[in-house]
């Protein structure tokens, strides 16, 4: 640690449930402010109603903020100058003071408040400390899986509202499978008419309007969260020959494939006829035909304009059917083609090995914590073509897998069930050798949902582990920071019982966490 030392320690009362850590967390003295049945609050408008409403779910309706109450009370300012995202926060007996940076740190310092929030014998309190914090990486990501199984935008909203919370800022929509496209194209209507109707199980599909996908991109961006749509290609497209048979290969069904689709218990996918299985590599697009190349321009040129976040995914991962040099070709061209139309393309590790990539594609990595096969070579393609990298070592951050041996919910692939302590005990910066600090773009927690039906089932694997990848999202690196331990975690994390609970997140209360 470098500068001044952190003045605080793991017993610090005001450390209590504050997840991501800050940077700097001074704790104060005495009981800290009394929040009163109306309870002042000036300065900037949208943060008032954000702090509002959070405040009154957090107090059961018991405390109501109010501009026109008297008073001490919570000044929100944005400061209009610091780094991007950075607050700072400080609360005493007499007032508090939130001030952003910019409106994204103002948003993230009302989280941090609300996180100081406790019930105490004489009423709600906030505690009484100084907060100076700013995020390590730009990208903070969550990752839901529609095509698998489709969520309403209800649900979508949820989960913005639960990851924002945890100071995350973009939310990737894995659009399509296999299984189902989810999303409609303007300029190709059969994909959402004939190719979005099922899901696994012989679980209803659905996909969301233009004018859906509008209403999730304005909910997310309201709370500085952008949304990264993912098209997955060249495999994972089954559901593409459903609308476009012609630019799709029949499935090949390999021994692996008859091996993974008999460990699930599903049946072998049919050209033609929607696939309700949970096996994948099967399928892949007809590479080098100009009708591919057509329909990936299509798409990618509406997903672009339908889009205001600077980044489009175009998959990449696990293409069993598509023979490796059509693969490297493929994946190139897709890169070449979101580049034109003004987006970064991002790519899933495997595409990393491919040479023509466009020159700043970013790479997400889903390799373990300690790399096997050769999966952290491809990721350093990336950054060798001057790109960056979004971690998701599936080993820690990978939502969907099992949180115990006897879940019901959830996948075991990537080491057996993860616990909340190997989803925190990770750091970013040591996972991939050759790869430096700026060369990160950030970290991202993927939820794919081949076991998962609703709301509470996203809730059940989301809590706690999504706050784990937070931290190693936001805060400082493992060992720069007196509170970036397990230890404190997990009792930070016990804290957040009751503001979860008021937040109506439906999180499994882990034997691992000390809930309070
Ligand atoms: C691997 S990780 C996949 C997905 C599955 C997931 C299940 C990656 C890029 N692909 O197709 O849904 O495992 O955990």
């Amino acid at each position: 640690m470098t500068g001044t030392p952190p003045r605080e320690t793991a017993a610090a009362p005001a450390s209590a449930g504050v997840v991501p850590v800050p940077r700097e967390l001074v704790a104060g003295e005495g009981p800290g402010f009394g929040l009163r049945a109306r309870t002042a609050v000036s300065g900037d408008q949208a943060a008032v109603s954000i702090l509002t409403n959070l405040v009154a779910a957090r107090t059961h309706g018991q405390v109501a903020i109010d501009s026109a109450a008297t008073g001490p009370g919570i000044s929100l300012v944005r400061a209009e100058t610091g780094s991007p995202e950075s607050y700072r926060l400080v609360a005493s007996a007499d007032g508090i003071e939130v001030t952003g940076a910019d409106a994204a740190g103002l948003f993230y310092g009302i989280q941090t408040l609300v996180q100081l929030i406790e019930s105490a014998a004489a009423g709600w309190r906030i505690l009484a400390a100084t907060i100076t914090d700013a995020p390590r990486f730009s990208y903070r990501g969550v990752m839901l899986d529609v095509a698998r199984h489709f969520f309403p935008v209800d649900t979508v909203l949820g989960v913005i509202d639960r990851a924002a919370q945890l100071k995350l800022n973009h939310l990737h929509l894995h659009l399509t499978d296999d299984q189902g496209w989810r999303i409609e194209i303007p300029s190709r209507p059969e994909l959402t008419r004939l190719a979005s109707g099922t899901a696994i199980d012989g679980d209803p599909g659905g996909f969301y309007t233009a004018e859906d996908y509008a209403r999730i991109v304005a909910y997310a961006a309201a709370r500085h969260m952008t949304v990264v749509p993912e098209i997955d290609l060249p495999g994972h497209t089954h559901a593409v020959g459903l609308a476009y048979p012609q630019i799709v290969h029949p499935p090949v069904l390999s021994e692996h494939i008859r091996e993974v689709v008999e460990s699930y218990g599903s049946t072998l996918p049919v050209a033609g006829e929607p696939y309700e299985g949970l096996a994948v590599g099967f399928s892949s697009l007809r590479i080098g035909d100009p009708a591919t190349e057509t329909f990936v321009t299509d798409v990618v040129t509406d997903l672009a304009a339908m889009t205001p976040g600077p980044y489009l995914h175009v998959g990449g991962d696990e293409a069993l059917g598509t023979d490796p040099g059509d693969y490297a070709a493929f994946v190139a061209l897709a890169s070449r083609i979101v580049a034109a139309t003004g987006k970064a393309p991002v790519l899933w590790h495997e595409a990393g090995a491919a040479r023509d990539l466009h020159p700043g594609t970013v790479g997400q990595y889903w390799g373990f914590v300690a790399p096997t096969d050769g999966m952290d070579e491809k990721a350093r393609g990336f950054v060798a073509r001057g790109g960056r990298l979004i971690l998701s070592p599936a080993d820690a951050v990978y939502l969907d897998m099992k949180d115990s041996e006897d879940s019901a919910l959830g996948l075991v692939w990537a080491g057996g069930p993860t616990s909340v302590e190997r989803a925190y005990a990770w750091e970013p910066g040591a996972v991939l050798d050759g790869v430096a600090e700026p060369d990160i773009l950030g970290v991202e927690a993927p939820l794919w949902t081949e076991t998962v039906r609703s709301a509470d089932e996203i809730d059940t694997l989301m809590f706690p582990r999504l706050a784990a990848a937070a931290e190693a999202a936001w805060s400082p690196a493992t060992g720069a920071h007196p509170l970036r331990t397990w230890e404190s975690f997990r009792s930070r994390i016990g804290a957040l019982d009751g503001l979860w609970s008021a937040l109506g997140i439906r999180f499994r209360r882990s034997a691992e966490i000390p809930w309070s």
